[in-house]
């Protein structure tokens, strides 16, 4: 039986189809695969987008009840998500979170370092990013957090893609769990998405949820 979907995820994926942040058609990933859907996050582009994005991730994590100490947002994306995370996580639960992200650049005077806003030093930080397709950002993380001593406890995104890596049966994120040992959650799952498809009665074409199906029965994951 399928798990029926959270009002916050319903919401999260009419938000995503507003900003056309989450499209139908024919689209070809990074991997080569040919996806009857897309995820791109960069069209949360505006205050309500961003306001509803941060407490749409703020809800993933406060279920997920993960505790960490600080909130990490590789650059570039991640910045502004672990900005509006942390506001909503204030405004919203009374959690007044450390923030902190990196620079891809060094900087050649001033106090120098990669890293910039709350230590992370000894911190148990959770990582933020809007989906994770092979990993690198990830492993990138545990490289510059590893240099201060601070340790991942997870990561949260906003969209699981459940699908199987080019090598072997794990998505790129089962991967990444089995290998560093920390949780990924996500505001939603391919599978969510299908839940969204069915409950939508006429607003999409059969075609889409169709097409979702097989693309999930020829790319997903074991659950
Ligand atoms: P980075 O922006 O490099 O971390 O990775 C995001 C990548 O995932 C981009 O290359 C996107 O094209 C890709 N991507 C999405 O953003 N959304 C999707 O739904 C699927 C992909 C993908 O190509 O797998």
């Amino acid at each position: 039986a399928e798990e029926a979907l959270e009002p916050f995820q319903k919401q999260f994926f009419e938000l995503a189809l507003r900003c056309e942040v989450l499209k139908f058609g024919k689209f070809t990933l990074k991997s080569g695969r040919e996806s009857p859907y897309f995820f791109n996050a960069g069209l949360f582009n505006s205050g309500s987008a961003l306001d509803g994005l941060g407490e749409f991730y703020a809800e993933a994590i406060m279920r997920s009840k993960v505790e960490f100490d600080v909130l990490f947002g590789p650059a570039y994306k991640g910045i502004p998500l672990a900005s509006v995370i942390a506001t909503a996580l204030y405004r919203k639960y009374g959690k007044d979170t450390p923030v902190a992200y990196n620079r891809k650049e060094k900087k050649d005077h001033g106090e120098g370092g990669l890293l910039v806003g709350a230590p992370v030093r000894g911190k148990r930080v959770l990582v933020v990013d809007d989906v994770i397709t092979a990993g690198t950002a990830v492993r990138e993380c545990i490289e510059m957090l590893s240099v201060e001593d601070a340790s991942i406890i997870g990561v949260v995104i906003a969209l699981d893609r459940q699908e199987r890596a080019k090598e072997g049966s794990l998505s790129a994120i089962q991967a990444v769990k089995k290998e560093f040992g920390f949780d990924v959650h996500s505001i939603v799952c391919l599978d969510d998405l299908l839940a969204f498809l069915r409950s939508s009665g006429t607003t999409f074409d059969d075609s889409v949820l169709t097409a979702v199906e097989a693309y999930r029965k020829e790319y997903g994951v074991d659950k």
